[in-house]
């Protein structure tokens, strides 16, 4: 039986962090034995911000770095860059004629880029969910493992298709759907409790996967408590829920279990419990970090890793095109 194909992209926006790993990266690693995975460097979509063409070859390279120090084996996977497969800006043009501008200022992820970078609304921005699309339905793909927040753009992916298919082909592009093997999909917030862990903002409430053991240290005893819960069994705060969750994610069951019946209990030691979490994210960290520096020191590997990526990810790329130019019509020869 032939493996089901799974697609996920990274963006080279900077270093990876804590919501990278669990929300993608750690998905990545339990689907490559069993399925047939492309992922990529999504460096065609760094480009919205305008990085400085200095720092984009360092960026993706570390992207690299870090994927395979998280446990991905490009024996298994196609690990390549956005920008060495052409077929995918060309299926992006094709999915533009069916994407509405409507549809595409009503995105949520749209709605904040305009509102943090008001100076800088390209088309790219508006045109970001199309090219997403063009990544995952380039290899035909039906599994994405991504973060919760990537949902909607997938949602979009599949109306996309389902919009080629009805036009020119009832069957060309299956729906890809986004996979996790939890029931509950991971966003990990950022410590100070305002949104995300991301590459690009809340730096010093983010955890990189880069981090030093002292930075680490620091960050996790800063990261934002209250006074505790005052009624046994209260419900958390969404930034306590958060520790939680990562204490759950880095440390035994049983420590674990100690501090959430602590919690529980109304005897939660905040100061305790952030000590644990620094020293278990410490031994969580280093060795991934540790692995991707020295990753990082020999360029020519990462750029046959590329290479060889790119020349996996081709061949299924071609045919995706070939087949969408001849139901579109585009066979003059
Ligand atoms: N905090 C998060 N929790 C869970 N999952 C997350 N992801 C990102 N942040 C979290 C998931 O990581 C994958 C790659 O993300 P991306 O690089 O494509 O873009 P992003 O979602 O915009 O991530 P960043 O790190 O926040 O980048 P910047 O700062 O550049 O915007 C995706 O699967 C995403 O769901």
């Amino acid at each position: 039986m032939s493996k089901e194909i799974v697609v996920s992209g990274i963006r080279s926006t900077g270093y990876l962090h804590l919501g990278n790993y669990f929300g993608a990266i750690q998905n990545y690693v339990k689907m490559q034995n069993e399925h047939n995975c492309y992922f990529f460097v999504a460096d065609y979509h760094s480009l919205t911000t305008h990085p400085d063409p200095k720092d984009l070859k360092q960026n993706v390279f570390r992207v690299v770095a870090e994927n395979i120090a998280s446990g991905l084996d490009t024996e298994k996977v196609a690990l390549y860059a956005q920008s060495d497969i052409p077929e995918i800006p060309e299926l992006y043009l094709m999915l533009n004629m069916l994407a509405y501008k409507g549809e595409l200022e009503k995105v949520p992820t749209f709605k904040d880029k305009v509102r943090l970078q008001p100076e800088n609304v390209n088309a790219g921005l508006l045109t970001y969910p199309v090219l997403m699309s063009a990544d995952i339905l380039i290899h035909r793909a039906t599994k994405v493992p991504v973060g919760k927040d990537q949902e909607q753009h997938l949602e979009m992916a599949r109306n996309f298709a389902n919009r080629f298919n009805k036009r020119y082909n009832d069957e060309f592009f299956p729906e890809p759907h986004v996979f996790r093997f939890n029931k509950e999909a991971v966003r990990i917030m950022s410590l100070d409790g305002d949104g995300k862990m991301s590459k690009s903002e809340n730096v010093n409430a983010t955890i990189y996967l880069s981090d030093g053991d002292d930075v680490i240290r620091k960050k996790i005893m800063k990261a934002k408590t209250d006074q505790g819960p005052h009624e046994p069994n209260s419900e958390m705060p969404d930034f306590i829920a958060n520790l939680f969750l990562l204490l759950k994610l880095t440390a035994t069951e049983d420590i674990y279990n100690q501090y959430l019946n602590a919690y529980k209990d109304c005897n939660i030691r905040y100061g305790d419990m952030k000590k644990q979490l620094a020293e278990d994210m410490v031994a969580f960290v280093r060795p991934i970090r540790e692995k991707a520096a020295e990753l990082q020191k020999d360029e020519d590997a990462i750029r046959k890793i590329l290479k060889e990526g790119a020349e996996k990810a081709r061949p299924s790329s071609i045919a995706t095109i070939e087949g969408a130019r001849k139901l579109m019509g585009i066979n003059y020869y």
